[in-house]
């Protein structure tokens, strides 16, 4: 473990230690941040009311709105000559939000990334292929800044230009690999149509996300880069990657959030209410010891549930893999559906590649989904059967009637980069 003490802490020490740091946080936030001194004062809430996590249901929630409103700095904590960062959102719904830093802020940044890649099999020593984004979009810097803290040696492509990516891999021989799960798709196909054996390069350890993925592109990844593949999760609201990270020798259990600085609740998407361990909903985090952008209940959007495992090797709370985002969920004629679902059918599938495309469009007043879909390579696109039964499957299992439409390998678009949208809404357009 990266950091025992913390990492492997018993649970009541832990809550003693969210409790201190919640309410001290709480009274800060009262008397620097406006925004939340109304909030509580709105409802008549003190912040001296606030003692424990258990309290925090008292507070309302923070929105994304509400940031937006604040924009672009009227919810730092801290005047900007503590400032020493800011990033944005990439803005993949809407405007971009904006986020500060302060030293301190980067130095726990640095901690979790550095906890978090250690936890998916990185170690100093190694040499780490770093193909997040590097700019405002806080996946680049973080992963960077936790790699360096853990010795590894970063190497900071970025984004972008696969064939220069390939020469990378091949030349440099780095062992970890940090981008999102369909940009490791790319690469893995990359590897196959420029006849490079996986096998021939050094990587051991991927660690993936800034999306949502399942367990057919974990498949395709971990083959197709000959390597481990785990889970990383965060958002720049909160601080960026490393929010919460799946064990590489627990893959598949959830990943865990480091409690210490983020206090996770589910809560139901409609009413808001605190929901059970293992119930799925929507993720609300409360950051413990931020200190430029703080925030108490944050409405992440993301749709998961957390738990603690008892077969873990840390005491901290799994979370479940994000089945998409609320607002990225699509209705179609009555049924609630995320393209994670598709995604998790598709692994029951042989003979298909997990790329695929969800394209929502109206005829007449009726919405229609049409499912594009490749074929895994080498297999016959116009195979009639095999479409009727993808369609069955999809309806029986999912509850919708689609469209297939079966395309060849390598026909859809992928990432290029960055984070890849599986769904074309044409609805909106019209
Ligand atoms: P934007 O909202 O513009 O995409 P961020 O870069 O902050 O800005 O993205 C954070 C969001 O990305 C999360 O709220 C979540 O929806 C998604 N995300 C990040 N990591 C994961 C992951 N491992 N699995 C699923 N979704 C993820
Ligand atoms: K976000």
């Amino acid at each position: 473990m990266y950091n025992s003490e913390i990492e492997n802490m018993p649970l009541e020490k832990l809550r003693d230690l969210q409790n201190a740091r919640l309410s001290s946080m709480v009274k800060r936030l009262y008397s620097d941040v406006p925004f939340y001194k109304n909030q509580f004062d709105n409802i008549g809430l003190s912040h001296n009311d606030i003692k424990s996590v258990d309290d925090l249901y008292l507070i309302p929630f923070t929105k994304k709105a509400d940031l937006r409103a604040n924009y672009p700095f009227k919810m730092f904590a801290k005047p900007m000559d503590q400032i020493r960062r800011i990033h944005a959102s990439s803005g993949t719904t809407g405007k971009s939000t904006v986020v500060g830093y302060t030293q301190n802020d980067l130095d726990i940044f640095d901690e979790v990334t550095a906890r978090s890649l250690y936890c998916g099999g990185a170690r100093k020593g190694m040499k780490l292929h770093n193909a997040y984004g590097y700019g405002l979009f806080t996946g680049g810097l973080g992963i960077h800044g936790g790699a360096t803290k853990l010795g590894m040696a970063v190497i900071p492509v970025s984004g972008g230009i696969t064939e220069r990516q390939l020469t990378i891999l091949q030349d440099f021989k780095p062992e970890v690999i940090c981008c999102t799960p369909s940009y490791a798709q790319t690469l893995s196909d990359e590897l196959i149509k420029n006849g490079i054996n996986p096998k021939d390069l050094a990587l051991k350890y991927a660690v993936l996300g800034a999306e949502p993925w399942t367990e057919v592109i974990r498949n395709q990844v971990e083959d197709g880069l000959d390597v481990k593949a785990t889970n990383i999760y965060g958002l720049s609201e909160i601080i960026g990657p490393g929010v919460s990270q799946e064990d590489v020798e627990e893959r598949g259990t959830g990943c865990y959030i480091w409690e210490d600085h983020f206090y996770p609740e589910v809560v139901d998407r409609d009413t808001g209410v605190p929901l059970p361990y293992g119930e799925e909903g929507v993720l609300v985090i409360t950051t413990l010891t931020k200190e430029a952008f703080p925030l108490l209940r944050y409405w992440t959007n993301d749709i998961c549930s957390i738990n603690y495992d008892k077969n873990a090797k840390r005491t901290h709370i799994k979370m479940s893999a994000i089945k998409g985002r609320s607002d990225d969920m699509l209705i179609i004629r009555g049924v609630n559906l995320f393209h994670t679902q598709v995604e998790e059918v598709i692994y029951q599938i042989e003979g298909l590649s997990p790329n695929y495309r969800l394209v929502v469009d109206k005829k007449g007043a009726m919405d229609c989904v049409t499912l594009e879909v490749e074929t895994a390579p080498g297999m016959e696109k116009d195979n009639l059967d095999f479409i009727k039964a993808i369609g069955m499957k999809m309806k029986n299992t999912i509850g919708i009637t689609m469209d297939i439409d079966l395309k060849p390998h390598l026909s859809i678009p992928r990432s290029q980069g960055g984070k890849l949208s599986r769904i074309l809404d044409k609805r909106s357009s019209v």
